[in-house]
């Protein structure tokens, strides 16, 4: 072979595009221009050098034989999934004509945009995509309430910001607490920190319904009834200002309102919330001590507890744990719920503020089904759905499907491929991967921005969701320079001046950490409140409705002793529903399985391995049972994300009520009540 023969070499540095905590930074091989090889970044702090079972494959879910090429027509009914290939140009001027007379009849704001969370990048993503575009032209504003905004809420009551601790501080922890959190499933790359934290003598406790991956890692596991953490972390409270854990002074000179709040702990008995959340009065008891003896205690709480109808309030009343003890203001104390908080100037600033405000109706879009079957005034007639698959993971299928089965809405649909949701479009239009378009990316555990160029020309005729949206204005004759400012600009207008060495250190590194102090003592100078301490005692809250203390607020659909509650949170080897049409992920993962507790499977006489039929009023879907004390009583246990075409036409989301939690309008996923019985025929 001769020496020019010899195949050139490059890496680049980009990041994982997905709505995952970790947001890892990785680096692309590429030879002669073509990506043949994908890893974590060795030098990301975070992300040290591995990057995850589901996502090591991304190169080949880029060149994935089902992918969409090209943008088609639906030529059957809606659902059907007949399609023809049309032209970008026939696509895009149709789409443009529809919404054109759609908003002549009945106003801009009869267009509503649903950007979902299939890449949570800043310019690609729900924070920044369309967001000019749809706020010059006054149309419904999509609410992303489906995550975590109660729990966001519920913190800025009492700390001000859900960003308590930097998550790697856990190991300088005395005591670990991972609350309501699946880490080795949905957070992987925290587990070598918190091992760290063991190493050094702290013990690591679960608190959790189900016996999880994580639970079964830890030193301890509280299995508590789903929707009864206020519960236990007032009790745990109570147990520890009475073994002398409060700390006086942090309490005197940080805090508001601890006497009353510390009065209204006096009825938060173990022997009351070990009644409550199902578990033994000596758990609580020995946990409470421990909190009281260990400085500092490190809370780790997450998404899972919070997909509840009192889901703000419990992180609202889990955040006070660190205020009593004062751990807010020592290393590997504090409580994390999400670090984007962290990142909040360059989020506020990718839409500028005179864009956003002339949207007015906002739509919560964990309500779609609402959103579709029931506002008139005016209806959506024009729908546009990019990076997410509500049939698949939005309460409440049923409802779901007959708002997008409706003959006078007209929807298009961006995607990677033919979802569940795409069948329902109109027009369906092929989107590029993170390896195609260019993006930056906030964490919700770490502390670092990711940028992510891209290192390859788009496969087929695919474009970025920005490039759609900017022909999409051309043809809408809206020429305003914001809204067809290139991807760099976007970012570069996103980032501010977050980061030290700015845009340019981005650029050159692939990745920069937030210009904040290391190590991160986030209310070492105050909390961000109005009064600048913790707030126990709120007048905020008292307005909003959500009570001048924090406290306990029950499930909506609390257990009967009859019926199960139903919690389907991460699985292991999808993200939400990506990935799960691929046969290596859903080889791995298995079929929709419904985990019982071996004395609730005795009850029903369901036997492990057979077919069963989970059914409550709004839905049913089938599943393969397994039979396992992994499950406690009274709790059926399985994971979001399977496509219902591939599972037997339903997943778990048939079952899920379509409700506003009690904060933001978040989603009550894990609030849940269902039957479970033998499925016909087996
Ligand atoms: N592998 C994988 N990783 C993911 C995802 C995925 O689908 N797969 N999804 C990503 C997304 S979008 C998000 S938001 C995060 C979500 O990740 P998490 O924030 O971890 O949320 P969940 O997976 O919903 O639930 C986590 C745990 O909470 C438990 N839980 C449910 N109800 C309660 C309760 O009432 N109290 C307590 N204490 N625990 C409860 C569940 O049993 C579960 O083990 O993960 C991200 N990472
Ligand atoms: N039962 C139950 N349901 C849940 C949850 C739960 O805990 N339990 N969790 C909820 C949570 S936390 C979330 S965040 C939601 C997530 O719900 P969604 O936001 O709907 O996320 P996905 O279902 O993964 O669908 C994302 C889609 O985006 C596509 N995509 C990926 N990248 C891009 C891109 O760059 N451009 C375009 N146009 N498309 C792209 C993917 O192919 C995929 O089809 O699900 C919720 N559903
Ligand atoms: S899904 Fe999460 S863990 Fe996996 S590569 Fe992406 S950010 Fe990292
Ligand atoms: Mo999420």
């Amino acid at each position: 072979m001769s020496a020019s023969a010899e195949p050139i070499h490059d890496e680049v540095v980009g990041g994982c595009p997905l709505d995952c905590p970790d947001g890892c930074s990785w680096v692309v091989t590429r030879e002669n221009g073509v990506p043949v090889k994908l890893r974590g970044n060795p030098n990301h702090p975070f992300t040290q050098g591995g990057l995850c079972g589901k996502v090591n494959s991304y190169l080949d879910h880029t060149r994935h034989p089902d992918r969409l090429l090209h943008p088609r027509r639906r030529t059957g009914p809606k659902g059907s999934g007949r399609f023809e290939r049309i032209s970008w140009d026939d696509a895009l001027d149709e789409w443009a004509t529809h919404m054109r007379s759609a908003i002549d009849t009945h106003g801009p704001e009869t267009v509503l945009p649903f950007v979902g969370t299939g890449t949570v990048g800043l310019v690609q993503g729900p924070g920044g995509l369309g967001q000019r575009l749809f706020g010059l032209l006054g149309s419904s504003r999509s609410l992303m309430t489906i995550c975590s905004v109660a729990g966001h809420r519920g913190m800025s009551y009492t700390t001000g910001s859900a960003a308590g601790m930097d998550p790697a501080d856990l190991r300088h922890s005395s005591l670990i607490l991972l609350w309501g959190t699946n880490t080795l499933t949905s957070n992987q790359h925290l587990w070598p920190f918190i091992e760290a934290g063991r190493a050094d003598g702290a013990p690591v406790v679960v608190i959790d319904p189900t016996r999880t991956r994580t639970a079964r890692r830890a030193d301890e596991h509280i299995a508590l009834l789903p929707g009864s953490d206020s519960a236990l972390a007032l009790a745990l409270m109570h147990v520890a200002v009475r073994e002398g854990g409060a700390d006086e002074t942090f309490l005197a000179d940080h805090t508001q309102g601890w006497p009353e709040f510390a009065r209204s702990l006096d009825h938060h008995t173990p022997v009351r919330a070990a009644e409550r959340c199902g578990i033994p009065v000596e758990t609580i008891e020995a946990l409470g001590a421990r909190i009281a003896a260990s400085r500092p205690t490190g809370i780790r709480l997450s998404m899972g507890m919070q997909r509840h109808f009192g889901g703000g309030q419990a992180a609202r009343v889990i955040s006070c744990i660190p205020a009593v003890t004062g751990d807010y203001h020592r290393l590997g104390g504090g409580a994390c719920y999400s670090t984007s908080p962290a990142y909040f100037r360059e989020q506020a600033s990718i839409v500028p503020p005179g864009l956003v405000t002339r949207s007015r109706r906002g739509v919560p879009n964990t309500r779609i089904g609402h959103a579709l079957l029931d506002l008139d005034d005016p209806p959506v007639t024009s729908l546009f759905i990019s990076g997410a698959n509500p049939i698949a993971s939005n309460p409440d299928t049923d409802r779901v499907r007959r708002g997008l089965e409706r003959d006078d809405l007209h929807t298009v649909v961006v995607d990677h491929f033919m979802t569940d949701t795409a069948r329902y479009a109109d027009i369906v239009l092929p989107g590029t991967m993170q390896t195609e378009h260019f993006d930056l990316h906030d964490s919700f555990s770490h502390l670092s921005l990711q940028l992510n160029v891209p290192v390859t020309d788009p496969a087929g005729e695919c474009l970025a969701g920005t490039e759609i949206l900017r022909r999409l204005a051309h043809r809408l004759g809206v020429n305003h320079p914001a809204v067809l400012a290139d991807d760099e600009t976007l970012a570069r207008d996103a980032v501010g001046t977050p980061v030290a060495g700015g845009f340019d250190e981005l650029l050159a590194n692939g990745w920069a950490r937030l210009d904040v102090p290391e190590p991160f003592i986030p209310f070492a100078d105050g909390f961000p409140t109005a009064s600048g301490r913790f707030e126990f005692t709120s007048d905020r809250a008292e307005v909003d409705g959500h009570g001048r203390l924090p406290h306990d607020v029950g499930p909506y659909e609390p257990g009967d002793g009859e019926r199960l509650q139903l919690v389907a949170a991460a699985s292991h080897h999808f993200l939400n529903s990506t990935f799960a049409n691929r046969e290596l992920h859903r080889g791995r993962e298995g079929e929709l399985t419904v985990m019982v507790h071996p004395d609730d499977a005795r009850a029903r006489g369901l036997v492990d391995g057979s077919w069963v039929t989970v059914t409550n009023d709004r839905g049913a879907f089938t599943a393969r049972l397994s039979v396992t004390d992994a499950a406690r009583v009274g709790v059926a246990v399985s994971v979001k994300g399977h496509w219902p075409t591939l599972s037997g036409g339903a997943n778990v989301n048939a079952t899920v009520l379509e409700a506003d939690g009690d904060m933001g309008q978040g989603a009550v996923f894990h609030d849940n009540l269902v039957q479970i019985s033998a499925a016909s025929g087996s």
